[in-house]
């Protein structure tokens, strides 16, 4: 079986443990969203990369859910003492090691799915990842901050701010000149299941949707379209999806997200047994829905919301 995953940081990462344990002979192609990169020291940091790449290839710190395990933070101590910031962003000195291997690949001209690969040579996550796009887009978002109107880099608004103002607009900047980086628009055509794991709608699934040509040709495939909400009991799992839903104006609720990606995208969606209240307005969008447990509390319950998953898609399939 051949499945696709746009998949976010996180919660995308560690669904996709829990999917390669329900169908270990599947053929995972993961779509990673590249919006959250940021250029430091020189060097460029793809979270949302590394955070699959770290957790299905075994390096992943596991109660951060990013960067790596093991790790210690001479280089970042040292950056400091010469006063080089930034310094909230905690940079690892193993994980230091990947970002100066892509900047030095990249820096000899190899396209980020290139070095992506490269990469994941060593890692050997088990699923082809590809970045939406070889192109550079970072998603950075509109603040008043002490009664100034400005654009933060997502990871300064995420990270520094801890999402404590609220985002009046995110941009996925370059997102319109980028294009599908090579073999994404390829695994969409020839998936049977494409999955929406429970990333961030907004600035991880919508950023992959953002680059011309994603959105379409997962419209127009003829495959099952299933996500999984990642808003339980109309409060996000983990992170703050709640305010990047606000600043575009969709509720934090599952029956809300869905709406969001819309029936032209979805064919169905999960929502956790909390929100089986939601099913029944789901379904009116158009989407088919059922509610089971969606808290990824371990790998068995994780690759038991992944079978759901694909049990709703062959549902879809025939119906
Ligand atoms: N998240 C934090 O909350 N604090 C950090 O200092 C931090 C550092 C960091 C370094 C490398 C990396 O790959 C991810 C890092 N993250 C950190 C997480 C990151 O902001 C998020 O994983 C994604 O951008 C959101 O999905």
């Amino acid at each position: 079986m051949r499945i696709v995953v746009l998949a976010g940081g996180i919660g995308g990462a560690r669904f996709l443990r829990g999917l390669k344990k329900a169908v270990p002979d599947a053929d995972i192609t993961v779509v990673g969203n590249t919006g959250d990169d940021i250029h430091l020291f020189g060097l460029k940091v793809c979270p949302d990369l590394d955070t699959v790449m770290y957790t299905l290839g075994g390096g992943i710190n596991e109660e951060q859910g990013w960067g790596r395990a093991d790790e210690t933070f001479h280089l970042k101590e040292e950056l400091a003492a010469y006063g080089v910031g930034p310094e909230w962003f905690g940079l690892g000195d193993r994980d230091f090691a990947t970002h100066i291997v892509r900047t030095q690949m990249l820096g000899a001209g190899f396209p980020l799915s290139a070095v992506t690969e490269a990469l994941c040579d060593r890692w050997k996550p088990g699923v082809r990842l590809i970045p939406m796009s070889d192109d550079r887009v970072e998603t950075h978002v509109a603040v008043e901050v002490d009664g100034e109107r400005k654009a933060v880099h997502f990871q300064e608004y995420w990270v520094r701010l801890r999402a404590s103002v609220p985002a009046e607009a995110i941009v996925p900047v370059g997102a319109e000149q980028a294009e599908p980086a090579p073999g994404v628009l390829e695994a969409i055509a020839e998936a049977d299941v494409v999955l929406f794991p429970p990333s961030n709608p907004v600035v991880s699934v919508g950023t992959i949707l953002a680059v011309p040509g994603i959105r379409e040709a997962i419209a127009e495939a003829d495959v099952p379209v299933v996500g999984l909400s990642p808003i339980v009991g109309n409060a996000p799992v983990r992170g703050m999806a709640d305010k990047v839903l606000a600043a575009v104006g969709v509720e934090s609720t599952a029956a809300a997200v869905a709406e969001h990606y819309g029936s032209g995208l979805l064919d169905g969606w999960l929502v956790d047994t909390v929100d089986a209240d939601a099913v029944e307005r789901v379904e009116a969008a158009g989407i088919r829905c059922r509610a089971v447990p969606l808290m990824m509390t371990d790998l068995d319950a994780t690759a038991a919301m992944a079978r759901e998953a694909l049990a709703l898609a062959e549902e879809v399939r025939s119906a």
